[in-house]
């Protein structure tokens, strides 16, 4: 056995082949617009079938005097995320951007461009900037009145409608977004259902133009044509994800407690522990988490989203390193545990403890030392048999909530 290694990691441990999506792993969702002052989801319109009268009550009464910008992008790299994307548009068509192309934004109702205070925030913390556009949009005069439409049952949605000009005003905004805002790394656009489909939302020359005026933006895939990433919405992948025989990126998003826009009355939330497996499974199976937060009416995280991140942060300060620039291992982890690597560095996150013994299949002769990745110390351990016995009494007290981490130096 060769003595214990400090758990510093090299820069051999980013591998070139990691671009800053893998590399920053983890970010929030931020839905925010109209319906978080309606305070019961996001789809409240729809859900609703309100008329352009009732939902308009909202636009009255927006005042967004506590969206902190900078506040979010704090509170989101102090929880370990190192991207964030913004709902420039959701579904209900109310712009947080200024645009040429309407009069239905925050700019026009309070003077204030959110997306580039967004935008701004986030780039002076250091993350990536993602932008959220949704194809759907209840405003537009143009937008086909279909079975998500509030207007279904009405009379005044029956009027002659022109998705041709429609596609020409998504394409304005996007243009718009992605001239008006510096460097824009990702576009999360939503999404293609049965009857809107590539044609309807002129797909192709979206994500041409999409190219063409950010290089190396990453799109993803609800265009429903191919896209640099797979969106799994509130399900977690327990394996890596493939399409057509080929492994993908992919990035999970989740709700804190099922609804992406503020729900005031709605106190299901999730357990910060259990976001964390999230987080490491994701990582263990090549992808991210993008995790949502609604800011309330008045634009402030409210304090149940506050104290969850407060809670994953704590568990992401210590442990950072086993998950940015982090990856699946081809190491088999044994049950109840998950690894992830990152170059000759393994991680093994346990997920059920106290235990004694763990036993390590397939690393005898490969394991330099054990440490626990919060605090350093060591984990004695013995090779039996061609494979690596741990014994300790994995049991300590002041462990941050979550999964309890082991580092292993490897040689391969
Ligand atoms: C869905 C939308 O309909 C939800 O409102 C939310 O934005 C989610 C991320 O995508 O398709």
């Amino acid at each position: 056995m060769t003595g214990a290694s400090p758990d510093s990691p090299g820069s051999a441990d980013f591998p070139d082949s990691t671009g800053w999506f893998e590399a920053a792993r983890f970010g929030p969702f931020v839905h925010f617009g109209l319906y978080s002052l309606a305070a019961r989801h996001e789809w409240v319109r729809s859900r609703e079938a309100m008329s352009p009268e009732e939902y308009g009550r909202y636009l009255e009464r927006f005042d967004p005097d506590l969206f902190d910008a900078r506040q979010l992008a704090r509170a989101a790299r102090e929880s370990g995320m190192r991207y964030a994307v913004l709902t420039a548009k959701h579904h209900d068509g109310f712009c947080l951007f200024g645009s040429a192309l309407s009069d239905y934004t925050s700019v026009r109702a309070t003077g204030r461009d959110l997306v580039r205070e967004f935008v701004d925030a986030m780039r002076a913390e250091g993350l990536r900037v993602g932008l959220y556009y949704s194809l759907l949009d209840w405003h537009h005069p143009d937008f086909t009145v279909d079975e998500h439409h509030p207007l279904r049952g009405a009379e005044a949605g029956r009027e002659p409608r022109d998705m041709a000009r429609y596609r020409a005003y998504m394409a304005g905004q996007i243009r718009e977004l992605l001239t008006g805002y510096g460097r824009i790394d990702l576009l999360f656009f939503d999404f293609t259902y049965p009857g809107k489909g590539p044609e309807e939302w002129g797909s192709e020359q979206l994500m041409s133009m999409a190219q063409e005026l950010q290089p190396g933006i990453l799109v993803n895939d609800r265009l429903g044509i191919p896209g640099d990433y797979v969106t799994p919405e509130q399900y977690q992948p327990d394996r890596p994800l493939e399409r057509g025989g080929e492994q993908v990126r992919w990035e999970a998003c989740h709700t804190l407690n099922g609804s992406w826009g503020y729900d005031r009355d709605n106190h299901a939330y999730k357990d910060p522990a259990l976001l964390v497996r999230m987080l490491v499974q994701s990582v263990a199976c090549g992808g991210n988490l993008l995790l949502n937060v609604g800011p309330t009416g008045r634009g402030a995280l409210d304090p149940r989203a506050r104290a969850t991140l407060r809670a994953i942060g704590a568990w992401t300060e210590p442990h950072a390193r086993s998950v940015h620039g982090a990856g699946p291992s081809p190491f088999q982890a044994p049950a109840n545990a998950l690894y992830t690597q990152s170059g000759n560095r393994l991680y093994l996150h346990l997920l059920a403890w106290p235990l004694r013994h763990l036993h390590l299949p397939g690393l005898a002769g490969r394991v330099r030392c054990a440490q626990l990745l919060h605090d350093g110390s060591e984990i004695r351990f013995h090779e039996m048999d061609g494979a690596r016995h741990e014994h300790n009494n994995l049991a300590p007290p002041d462990q941050p909530r979550g999964t309890l981490t082991l580092t292993l130096p490897i040689t391969r």
